[in-house]
């Protein structure tokens, strides 16, 4: 536009604004992909994150591309506005676009919340995977966007610099706020927040599913569990029981630290049975299964009961698996057989798929 202008096709501005920053439209647009993309892949990286290293780099990683989002929006704007004719399709990405920023802010700062049936997350997921066709759409339906050596200069990377130094400071303005929200129910890595504080009775957390599983009818007189090709009763499990206590935190955005009574594995299984396999799958008696490398099994029990209660049927009764570290879909519910195999665990799909 400053070519333009100086060759006396636009009008100058009666009043200089030297403020605004500007910044060639094809380096929004091409920028604005990039950050989409990154946020999206990351925010798959959140979810598959366990561990509290993992979690924390996802969920920095994530939360830096979404202020940068944010970031390009002025810009974006100003290409908006001066843009002829706008396709439906494109406002609607927009919309989408900032209801799933508005909803992940909620989660950061207020957490897991109900309302008319649905949580910030599941706004925030589904606002995401409904944009991606559409930004396709989006894409394809307009004209390439080439840089050119100016885009590369060293003034736009300084732009550029200065730009992810704000963006940096405003994620760690945001994330100081989020640790004085609620401040008695304290976010976790992963982002989640407790859905009641303090350690609980696994009948308080809130039934869940992944996404089309059902609470299957069990026999609970004569249920058992399949162990590496014996059998374990019920009763067995309730006798050998200890009490744990362990940190459930589902990718809906809620954790909660319950108490469980449960066995571990790793003393339902051989010794040398383990160490001979490489994979340890967990399946359910709906077909909802979870492989774990076989080395885990120390860290994996079988649940039947919580502060002396059996379980309920939503939370996975008669037995369900505990694996703390593990976000809430490896924490199989109706768990009807526990087997060793030589294939390793990394070859199922990275979530379920029912
Ligand atoms: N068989 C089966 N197990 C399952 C699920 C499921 O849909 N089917 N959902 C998982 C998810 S996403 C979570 S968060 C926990 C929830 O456990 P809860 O219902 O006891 O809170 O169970 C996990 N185990
Ligand atoms: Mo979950």
């Amino acid at each position: 536009m400053a070519d333009k202008a100086a060759a006396g096709t636009e009008p100058a501005r009666a009043v200089p604004r030297p403020w605004v920053v500007r910044r060639a439209a094809r380096r929004t647009n091409l920028a604005l992909l990039v950050l989409l993309v990154g946020a999206f892949g990351s925010g798959w990286l959140v979810f598959a994150a366990g561990g509290p290293t993992m979690a924390t780099m996802a969920t920095v990683v994530h939360g830096l591309f979404g202020v940068a989002v944010i970031a390009m929006l002025p810009w974006k704007s100003v290409i908006i506005r001066r843009s002829a004719g706008l396709q439906v399709a494109s406002v609607l990405l927009l919309v989408i676009i900032v209801g799933c920023l508005l909803a992940g802010l909620v989660q950061l700062l207020v957490g897991y919340l109900v309302v008319a049936g649905i949580t910030p997350i599941q706004v925030h997921i589904g606002a995401a995977v409904i944009a991606v066709p559409l930004l396709i759409w989006h894409v394809l339906r307009h004209r390439r966007q080439r840089l050119r050596p100016s885009d590369l200069s060293r003034r736009a990377l300084v732009q550029d610099v200065a730009l992810a130094a704000g963006v940096a400071a405003v994620w760690g303005g945001a994330t100081a706020v989020a640790v004085r929200t609620r401040p008695d129910r304290p976010r976790a890595s992963t982002g989640s927040r407790p859905v009641v504080p303090g350690p609980v009775a696994a009948v308080v957390l809130p039934a869940t599913t992944w996404l089309f599983d059902t609470v299957p009818e069990v026999d609970l007189s004569t249920h058992h569990v399949t162990v590496v090709g014996g059998t374990v009763t019920v009763d067995e499990l309730v006798a050998w029981a200890q009490p744990v206590t362990a940190r459930l935190d589902c990718t809906n955005g809620w954790y909660a630290d319950a108490s469980w009574d449960a066995v571990r594995l790793s003393d339902l299984i051989g010794a040398a049975a383990l160490d001979s396999a490489a994979t340890l799958r967990v399946r359910s008696v709906t077909g909802y299964e979870r492989a774990f490398p076989a080395v885990e099994a120390g860290w994996l029990w079988l649940a039947i009961g919580s502060r002396g209660a059996p379980l309920t049927p939503t939370h996975g009764a008669p037995v369900r698996l505990l694996a703390p570290g593990h976000r809430g879909f490896w924490w199989v519910k109706w768990v009807a057989a526990v087997e060793l195999d030589d294939r390793p665990s990394w070859l199922q799909p990275p979530f379920p798929v029912q």
